[in-house]
């Protein structure tokens, strides 16, 4: 390490195995475009464009410059009764990007924080119109909705709830994922087979009565878990059954957003309407942290009652709109048009999933998943040592490759860039492949 890097004791980490990085630390301080710069100056090949973050490549001239502009022009403003031009202009385009009636939009710093707005919504929307007896929320086993008490308590990562069970947020429930290797291992997209767990959100309003419940919120496609695909019908189901029982529908789109599959949100390329959808990493391409909440018109227009001069809605973060943050959204947004980067990300969806699927013979591959440009290879656990065939993959791929991959446990998972290079993809799977083929 560098002589200032002398050690990363002061450092705690997050999501990561602090003790072990700790012995053998290797750290990234620079990147450019598909590539991460090592301290020893080695390159290394980003397979998951940052964590679902840079869909654009890293340090993306437009974005950059966008933002020493910004930093220098307007560094920060309050947003509580005052506001900023970037800010409103993102707002703009955001909601002109959102299906339908999705007009209004509401700045947070991250996706965990545009969780807990959008449950926060949910909650004093039903009361606003006088149902204030919706406080039931229901979320789906194996999702991940962010770190906060909200998002933990609706998610359904144990790992990430264990340690705080009995602080969860109460009056939560929720339905059954859609993972079954029995029925849907090795689909190319979509699963034929599971449409029918969405009625578990039916039997929780049975259970509960629907009058009961505020809102459901899934990804519709769950990422950090390993990718699990919708069944072919089942997010149009949940809208059903929503709509039957006055429920709202909150899609999670932190992952999906933003060109992950191939449209500006995954509500347009399921054809599904949701009443409110969560992002962030994709808003800024992961340049400065920032979230989005946004929210069809109704949902807005129950808050804007009461005394005009009274503030509608108490909640806000102190960065909620950041103009540095706003700037690096706006300029993302322009090289997505500008780029063509949408349909870029569409164009690559066949050879990446036919790549992923050349796993399907690999003797550790249990399965493989995909939709749009997200991607997972689960492999069989090792006996008695679940994650380490997993764990090992990734460090032979960093240590070995200068390659940088993602591993939840024993399943790898893929976000390649959004204008990713064809070869280089088909490169970063063959060295995947070797890799896997010399670990047990
Ligand atoms: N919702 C969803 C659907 C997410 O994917 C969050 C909320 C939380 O966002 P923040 O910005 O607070 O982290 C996420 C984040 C992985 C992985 O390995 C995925 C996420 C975070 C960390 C790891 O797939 N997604
Ligand atoms: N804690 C204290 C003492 C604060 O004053 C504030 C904001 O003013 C917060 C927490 C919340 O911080 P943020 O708005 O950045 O989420």
């Amino acid at each position: 390490m560098s002589a200032a890097l002398k050690n990363l004791d002061a450092y705690w980490m997050p999501f990561t195995a602090n003790r072990d990085f700790k012995k053998k630390p290797r750290v990234i301080k620079g990147a450019s475009g598909h590539f991460y710069t090592a301290e020893d100056g080695s390159k290394l090949y980003d397979t998951f464009s940052g964590l679902w973050t840079s869909g654009l490549g890293h340090c993306h001239p437009k974005i950059v410059e966008a933002v020493q502009n910004q930093v220098a022009t307007l560094d920060y403003c309050m947003t509580f009764q005052v506001t900023n031009d970037k800010a409103a202009a993102l707002a703009e385009k955001v909601a002109a990007m959102a299906p339908d009636d999705m007009n209004k939009c509401f700045f947070t710093n991250s996706g965990s924080e545009s969780v807990d707005t959008a449950l926060k919504i949910a909650l004093a929307y039903h009361r606003a119109r006088g149902e204030g007896n919706r406080t039931r929320l229901i979320g789906r086993e194996r999702g991940y909705h962010g770190v906060n008490f909200g998002g933990m308590s609706v998610g359904g990562m144990v790992p990430n709830r264990k340690a705080f069970s009995a602080n969860l947020i109460p009056g939560v429930d929720h339905i059954r994922h859609t993972h079954d290797l029995e029925h849907n291992a090795f689909t190319r997209g979509q699963p034929a087979w599971g449409t029918h767990l969405a009625d578990d959100l039916e039997r929780l309003c049975a259970l509960h009565d629907g009058s009961n419940i505020a809102a459901v919120i899934v990804e519709p496609v769950a990422g950090s878990t390993g990718v699990l695909p919708p069944p072919v019908g089942y997010l149009e189901r949940l809208r059903e059954i929503c709509d039957r029982h006055g429920i709202l529908l909150i899609f999670d789109e932190v992952i999906t957003a933003f060109g992950r599959l191939a449209k500006p949100f995954g509500a347009q390329r399921f054809g599904v309407m949701p009443d409110i959808i969560t992002t962030a990493k994709g808003l800024t391409n992961g340049v400065i942290p920032m979230g989005a909440v946004l929210v069809r018109d109704a949902v807005y227009e129950a808050f804007m009652q009461g005394p005009e001069h009274m503030i509608e809605l108490f909640h806000g973060y102190t960065y909620s709109g950041h103009p540095v943050a706003a700037a690096a959204g706006l300029a993302t947004m322009g090289v997505y048009e500008e780029e063509g980067t949408f349909e870029q990300a569409a164009s690559l969806e066949q050879h990446f999933e036919d790549l992923l699927h050349s796993f399907a013979d690999h003797r550790h591959v249990i399965d493989v998943r995909n939709y749009g440009l997200m991607g997972a290879i689960e492999m069989a656990p090792r006996e008695g040592a679940p994650g380490a065939r997993g764990g090992e993959a990734h460090k032979k791929c960093f240590w070995d490759e200068n390659l940088v991959i993602r591993n939840g446990m024993d399943t790898l998972q893929f976000s390649p860039f959004l204008n990713s290079d064809p070869d280089e993809m088909q490169q970063s799977f063959e060295t995947i492949r070797r890799v896997l083929d010399t670990i047990e």
